[in-house]
């Protein structure tokens, strides 16, 4: 079975929308397997958000993603990398679709980094890098 490893950001948390995001990936048939919810440190940002290094965006995204307690999950099921990334809609907020996570929840706040709610895996190599790094390669 295909995993995931979805973010529930900082903004997110603090908004209460934990409840929102898992209710959208279980409406849409896929399994929440494993959940955790933690204060991201800086290695652990470092890691995730490696291909980023060095973009403009990069230093705000990793202070942005240790403003707040953040929620690990992986969600497995069929095509699910693509699918939730189809849930989470486009990353700029602004322009992702209504009826998408980030379409209906998201918005421009005018920050240097996007504040979009999720972070989604992007393809099988990177779901189970990312899977490791939150939970320890189970
Ligand atoms: P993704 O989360 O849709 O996969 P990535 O390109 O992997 O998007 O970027 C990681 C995160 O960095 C985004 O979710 C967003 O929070 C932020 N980000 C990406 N591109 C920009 C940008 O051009 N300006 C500001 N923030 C960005
Ligand atoms: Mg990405």
């Amino acid at each position: 079975m295909e995993r995931t490893l979805v973010l529930v950001k900082p903004d997110g948390v603090r908004r209460n929308l934990v409840g929102e995001v898992i209710a959208r990936i279980e409406r849409k048939g896929y399994f929440v397997t494993n959940i955790r919810m933690l204060q991201a440190d800086r290695a652990l940002l470092e890691q995730h958000y490696a291909e980023h290094i060095g973009k403009p965006f990069y230093e705000p995204l990793v202070e942005f993603m240790l403003s707040g307690p953040i929620v690990a999950l992986i969600a497995e099921g069929n095509r699910v990398i693509e699918g939730f990334r189809s849930l989470a809609g486009a990353t700029d907020p602004t322009v992702a679709a209504p009826g998408t996570i980030r379409g209906d929840l998201a918005r421009d706040q005018g920050t240097k980094v996007v504040q979009n709610i999720v972070h989604g895996s992007d393809s099988v190599e990177s779901a189970e890098r990312e899977i490791s790094l939150f939970f320890g390669g189970k």
